[in-house]
């Protein structure tokens, strides 16, 4: 066999399974095509897309222009490194601050580089600009909060699977109760030493927990009375996923190019990745301003590729898509209805108990024990349907298709899930 040969999807999967680590534990489907709102299989069989990568895809499989953007680019110059200027690094970082209404970009690769980026960015403003004694900034996370796998990362987890045995732990973390605005007020009413407050503005992998009205206006505020940065992971809830170009932001809608959404919410930090470069590339990015961002001087941090011509070309043309196409406004659209149509459908069927989310970060609450196949089992057959999802943690389903969809494909998909729900019955 060579590198070259078609592989049946049995064959893939004992490749993997023999020559890869066994870091994941995939749904049984080999997929070797993507368009838009489908994928099909190494087969051929052709399922809609309803996890978009983790809300990587948020602009469909292989958008041509971010394609094209690409390919283009590859061919002129790949990667310098920041030993030397390149001329796409700047006109993205023009664009991308512009679009989101801040001074600076960090430009780094990964959702959990641009979350350590931001890590280090407060603990540095913490000492220099805040004048927090070294070795002393503290940083309030959520419980069941998810930021990546690195060691720091998960130092701050919950998730034994993600944090044992992986120690020691870093420390300079304090936990509180997501949407908790008295255990936020607390912490840091009693503690000099804080320099941030990190929240996902929707949990995503915990089972998309929408926060309660208010509470990142409030968070914000509380934040800004405290004199303590206010950083916000919108890693999988940004570029348009729940409706808005940000989920901090207030009104996607308005024509201002410095759009970011309702001031009362801006983030001080904001951390983006995932579809940022619209899945094709990986490309994440952390944005301040200059009393934040001029902390950090030559030497303090960087990545290889972090800021590369293709980084930068892919991601202009991902967030012009974005404009472009009203993925925003289509997300929450077609959001409003997948929730209502549920929302009905788990009035009459015991198996499914609430569905929650908002734009196109949705998901269903499966009625059976946290430790029960169910859920899996119905992606199983959700599978077989030709509809592709994966439970988040126990008996929670996570619908997400690329914001690409169109009312016909999404009332086609809601009957795919319909039917399988009340057939699993
Ligand atoms: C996997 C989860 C989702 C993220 C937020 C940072 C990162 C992520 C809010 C790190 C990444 C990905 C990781 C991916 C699965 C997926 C995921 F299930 F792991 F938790 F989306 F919910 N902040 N989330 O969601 O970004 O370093 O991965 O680029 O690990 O398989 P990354």
């Amino acid at each position: 066999m060579t590198v070259l040969d078609k592989l049946t999807s049995q064959q893939a999967i004992e490749l993997e399974n023999k020559y890869g680590a066994h870091n994941y534990h995939p749904l049984p489907v080999v997929l070797s095509r993507g368009e838009g709102v489908y994928v099909w299989d190494a087969e051929g069989k052709k399922y809609y897309d309803f996890l978009s990568a983790y809300s990587a895809v948020n602009q469909g499989h292989c958008h041509p222009k971010i394609v094209d953007a690409m390919i283009n680019q590859a061919k002129t110059l790949t990667l310098t490194s920041r030993a030397f200027y390149n001329d796409m690094l700047g006109k993205y970082e023009k664009f991308a601050t512009d679009l989101f209404g801040f001074d600076k970009l960090l430009p780094m690769n990964t959702g959990a580089e641009a979350v350590e980026t931001a890590l280090k960015l407060a603990r540095k403003w913490a000492y220099e600009v805040k004048g927090i004694d070294e070795n002393k900034a503290e940083i309030i996370v959520c419980e069941n909060n998810f930021h990546g796998r690195t060691t720091t990362i998960i130092s701050f987890s919950n998730d034994p699977v993600a944090k044992k045995n992986f120690g020691p732990y870093t420390k300079g973390f304090i936990k509180i109760e997501y949407d908790n605005l008295q255990e936020l007020q607390e912490a840091l009413e009693n503690n000099p030493n804080v320099a941030a407050f990190l929240v996902e503005p929707i949990q995503g992998e915990a089972g998309v927990f929408v926060p309660s009205e208010g509470y990142l206006k409030a968070a914000k505020k509380l934040c800004e009375d405290h004199n303590v940065m206010f950083i916000a992971d919108e890693v999988q809830t940004g570029i348009a996923r729940t409706g808005r170009l940000l989920a901090t932001c207030g009104n996607c809608s308005c024509e201002s190019k410095n759009c970011s959404g309702s001031p009362e919410v801006k983030p001080d930090v904001l951390i983006l990745g995932k579809a940022l470069s619209g899945g094709a590339y990986p490309v994440s990015a952390v944005l301040a301003n200059d009393n934040i961002m001029n902390v950090i001087r030559p030497g303090n941090h960087g990545s290889t590729f972090g800021g590369n011509p293709i980084a930068a070309a892919v991601a202009i043309a991902a967030l012009n898509v974005v404009a472009d196409e009203k993925l925003a406004e289509n997300a929450h659209k077609l959001g409003e209805i997948f929730r209502a149509e549920l929302t009905e459908f788990c009035k009459n069927n015991h198996l499914v108990e609430s569905v929650r989310g908002k734009g196109l970060l949705n998901a269903i609450l499966i009625n059976d024990s946290e430790d029960s196949s169910t859920a899996w089992d119905i992606c199983i057959k959700l599978r077989d349907n030709g509809l592709l999802a994966k439970p988040t943690h126990g008996n929670i389903i996570r619908f997400a298709p690329p914001l690409v969809m169109n009312e016909v494909q999404l009332r086609d998909c809601l009957e795919i899930i319909k039917k399988t729900i009340t057939e699993f019955n």
